[in-house]
């Protein structure tokens, strides 16, 4: 792969997607991984998942993936991953860049300049279950946990001894409508001391110089109020999109570094017990999405991606859950286009006490979240940050992360809500350190073996749920449902359709979404979930036919059950509006 450095700035963007060398390595560790290098290598797609390939469907081990670069002799650059997962370490030349032990976490890693063009980059991964390695990823998840390079590799060229601009977050104000927008760049100083002026335009109108005082520098960077011109705001129906480019230019005018980005003007609040989209009471329909297809498993190709959205706004959904980690950069950028609002999180499954209290956990965890922050920020679809999906919040023991994740979301971004699922409806601990609160419940599917009529639990545990909310004093924050649901198997119809066919489905999800949204105590539901996705294998599976989770409204291939008719009708009929408060 050969970046041009003709290009006068040197802001070369290249994708490393594409057919790289592999070779599985299987039960080795990295030391004998380097030391015997493979003699045999294949060919495969980056990205993808080597557990969910022809060769070594299911295989957990140390694989090891090899591209040769052609970077300009005395440039410096960035490497960019998407997602190494689940254990993963990045050497170029044989120098080790970067270690890293969340799969779903985004790297962006310096490559300092060379005397030489030809670069060897190696990644190494390792999908097996090390708690000490790798305690973000435990095995009683329940979804399906891959190893490979799983998203985009790109490579930026920098040039050498220059200052250059890291990262560009835009910020709506609440004169958003106005376009008013808060612009901070992060820049990589080369201590050169020179300083910097600049350039910006929008939406690829000429462009205007900053006055130096309008612009504020400091040793993250540079921080600025700009105003949009013709402003157009972001929502689902009209998901309307603007773009920022930014120069950067030296004390001798020489263009030192450019980037664009896309962003879009809305503002998402959450008061008097209720959410609010652009000053519009706002009621999420929403559906959980795990990142899978049979075909590619979580490399799902962005036509699936687009797919997949337009099913969910043809279901009349105007909300996603990205269950239950960083979603792909790609899957947003749908989402900001044909305007789907997204809830995302942070890798997270039913973590306790063992898991919260491990050093390595809460700093591997908190290195997480930050990087899913910074890396999704400028995206108008996400609207909440979550974190810890149905994590042990009714204990005192979950205090400190819980407590120390949400303040890493407010300082990084007070302009999103903040929230987490909870298991823990009448006593979780945690409610108030949230916007608004977000209850996982599956009322006549688990823990009703003796209930003859499984669906007449489910409104009175909606309703239950609501006054305990109440009775503990949070009437004030908005309240969702997160996930409820039933496995329904495809093609499964029965005489006396029960649990697992797909008519109980169909009648389960109706009631439910009637509880929820016919009462106006609810801000909105998130059906568990989109498609059926796989799920652990082995003994765990047992509850899982098929070794998947089968409770999405839609089979893997994205074929229809019974209950995507229903969804669609029950969401149509729309919820009870709140009134104006
Ligand atoms: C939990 C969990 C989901 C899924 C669901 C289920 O709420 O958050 O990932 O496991 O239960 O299917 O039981």
């Amino acid at each position: 792969m050969c970046i041009s450095s003709k290009d006068d700035t040197g802001f070369g963007v290249v994708s490393l997607d594409g057919l790289w060398d592999f070779a599985f390595l299987g039960d080795t560790d990295e030391q004998s991984a380097l030391e015997h290098l493979p003699e045999q290598w294949r060919k495969t797609y980056v990205p993808s998942a080597f557990d969910a390939s022809v060769e070594t469907p299911g295989k957990r081990g140390m694989a090891m993936y090899r591209k040769t670069l052609i970077i300009p002799k005395g440039h410096p650059a960035e490497l960019y991953f998407g997602a190494l997962s689940i254990w993963s370490r990045v050497y170029l030349d044989g120098e080790l860049l970067r270690e890293n032990a969340c799969g779903y976490e985004p790297l962006h890693i310096y490559v300092p300049e060379a005397k030489y063009e030809r670069r060897e980059l190696l990644v190494l991964v390792d999908n097996r279950f090390d708690f000490e390695r790798v305690p973000m990823h435990e095995e009683h998840f329940d979804f399906y946990q891959y190893g490979g390079i799983l998203r985009e590799v790109k490579l930026r060229l920098l040039k050498a001894g220059d200052p250059w601009i890291k990262a560009i977050r835009v910020t709506p104000t609440d004169l958003y409508e106005a376009g008013k927008i808060h612009v901070d760049i992060d820049i990589a100083y080369t201590g050169t001391g020179q300083k910097l002026r600049w350039e910006y335009a929008f939406d690829n109108r000429a462009s205007s110089a900053l006055p130096e005082e309008a612009v504020e520098m400091d040793s993250t960077g540079a921080h600025m109020a700009l105003l949009v011109p013709d402003p157009q705001t972001w929502s689902p129906d009209a998901p309307h999109l603007h773009q920022l480019d930014v120069l950067m230019r030296g004390e001798n005018g020489k263009v030192v570094d450019r980037r664009s980005v896309r962003f879009g003007l809305r503002q998402v609040k959450a008061h008097g017990g209720k959410l609010w989209l652009n000053g519009e009471p706002l009621i999420l329909k929403g559906v959980n999405r795990h990142e899978w297809h049979p075909n590619f498993g979580p490399c799902t190709p962005v036509a699936q991606m687009v797919s997949d959205v337009q099913l969910m706004k043809d279901m009349g959904c105007n909300f996603v859950r990205g269950s239950h980690y960083a979603q792909d950069q790609r899957f947003l950028d749908v989402c900001d286009e044909l305007g789907m609002l997204v809830w995302e999180e942070n890798l997270g499954w039913g973590q306790r006490e063992f898991t919260l209290t491990c050093e390595k956990f809460i700093n591997d965890h908190r290195q997480s979240l930050k990087a899913m922050v910074y890396e999704s920020y400028n995206h108008p679809c996400v609207i909440c940050w979550g974190f810890l999906n149905e994590a042990g919040s009714d204990a005192e023991y979950a205090r400190p992360v819980f407590e120390d994740s949400v303040s890493v979301l407010r300082q990084i971004d007070p302009s999103r809500l903040i929230t987490f699922a909870s298991m823990y409806a009448f006593s979780d601990r945690y409610f108030d350190l949230v916007d608004f609160i977000s209850i996982n419940t599956y009322p006549g599917w688990y823990g009703c073996e003796d209930e003859p009529d499984p669906l007449s639990l489910i409104k009175p545990q909606i309703e239950r749920i609501s006054s305990s909310v109440d009775e503990r004093g949070f009437a004030e924050k908005p309240l969702v449902i997160s996930e409820i649901g039933v496995e329904g198997l495809y093609g499964w119809r029965d005489t006396h359709n029960d649990f697992f066919t797909e008519d109980f489905q169909a009648r389960y999800l109706q009631a439910a979404i009637r509880s929820v949204l016919g009462n106006t105590r609810y801000s909105g539901i998130v059906l568990w979930h989109f498609s059926d996705v796989r799920t652990y294998g082995g003994g765990r599976s047992l509850m899982r036919p098929r070794a998947f989770n089968n409770k999405g409204v839609l089979d893997e291939y994205r074929r229809p059950k019974q209950a995507y008719e229903t969804v669609k009708m029950c969401f149509s009929e729309g919820p009870i509006e709140p009134s104006r408060q």
